[in-house]
């Protein structure tokens, strides 16, 4: 019997999900772990790695430009609508693999795919009973405290949209130096530290708003734990993996079997 859990990479455009997903599969496959690819981005060009299940099989964005000639964006609102229809084709090829983790990278707009929607639609219709979302968080913009509370709250809205278990992962991590990746899983763990850090950084009117921001932001309190990843040596791979154990299994390692 496979365990037939999904992970969907989530993050704002060139936040790193299709290396992510390269990455994870890889280390599963170095770890003995039964694992596929899903491509769900219409638009992809060049993808780290070759997806097993491809909804550019399906939708093709140029193709969608062209027949009802629309520009780039239109063309992504249209195949993002375009997804939900060919969930039912997405969901038979990925279930003929009879696999336990299924890597599903999305399309870079991030709004197309938690805003809209196609996207709540696939998410429930695949497998909602073992769905957990990787969110990464861009390491640019997490330099800055209000910078990462920005993120957190895309984070946190994700969350409110798609409603299901959710990890952060702050990516691109190999670009931060050790001392500033400390200092953001400090603002992830401690809120306090976050709110002043941004009243350090803004001028006093944004106090109050930055207050509600952080009480915001701590009731999503299992979010907490940052997950920092790079694409060198398998950075955080592993942390990320003992939370998705964590999630389904309470822990149990499958690599250990
Ligand atoms: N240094 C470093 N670069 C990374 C990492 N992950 C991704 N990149 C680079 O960041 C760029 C964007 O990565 P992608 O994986 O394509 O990001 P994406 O979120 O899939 O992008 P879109 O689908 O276009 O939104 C590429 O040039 C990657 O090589 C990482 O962990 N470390
Ligand atoms: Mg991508």
């Amino acid at each position: 019997m496979k365990e037939e859990i999904f992970i969907y990479f989530i993050g704002t455009a060139g936040s790193g999900k299709s290396t992510l997903t390269h990455v994870f599969k890889e280390w599963t496959t170095l770890q003995g772990l039964d694992a596929i690819t899903v491509n769900l981005d219409p638009g992809a060009e060049n993808l780290p790695y070759t997806p097993d299940v491809d909804i550019r099989d399906w939708i093709s964005l140029k193709e969608v430009m062209e027949q009802y000639k629309l520009g780039p964006n239109g063309a992504q609102i249209a195949c993002a609508d375009m997804l939900a229809l060919n969930t039912s084709d997405v969901k038979k090829s990925i279930e003929s693999f009879k696999t336990d983790y299924i890597l599903i990278d999305t399309p870079g707009q991030l709004e197309l795919f938690v805003f809209r929607e196609a996207g709540k639609y696939i998410v429930k219709f695949l497998n909602p009973q073992k769905t957990i979302i990787a969110y990464l968080l861009d390491h640019a913009l997490a330099r800055t405290a209000s910078g990462f509370a920005s993120q957190l709250l895309l984070s946190a809205s994700t969350s409110f949209r798609l409603n299901q278990p959710q990890m952060n992962i702050l990516s691109k991590a190999d670009m931060l130096t050790d001392e500033e990746i400390e200092k953001v899983e400090q603002w992830s763990n401690d809120p306090g530290c976050l709110f002043n850090a941004i009243s350090n950084e803004e001028p006093s009117i944004y106090r109050e708003m930055s207050e509600k921001i952080i009480h915001l932001i701590q009731e999503f309190e299992n979010q907490a734990h940052l997950i920092p990843t790079g694409i060198e040596e398998y950075m955080g791979i592993e942390d990320l993996y003992a939370n998705i154990q964590l999630q389904f299994k309470g822990g149990e390692d499958l690599t250990s079997d």
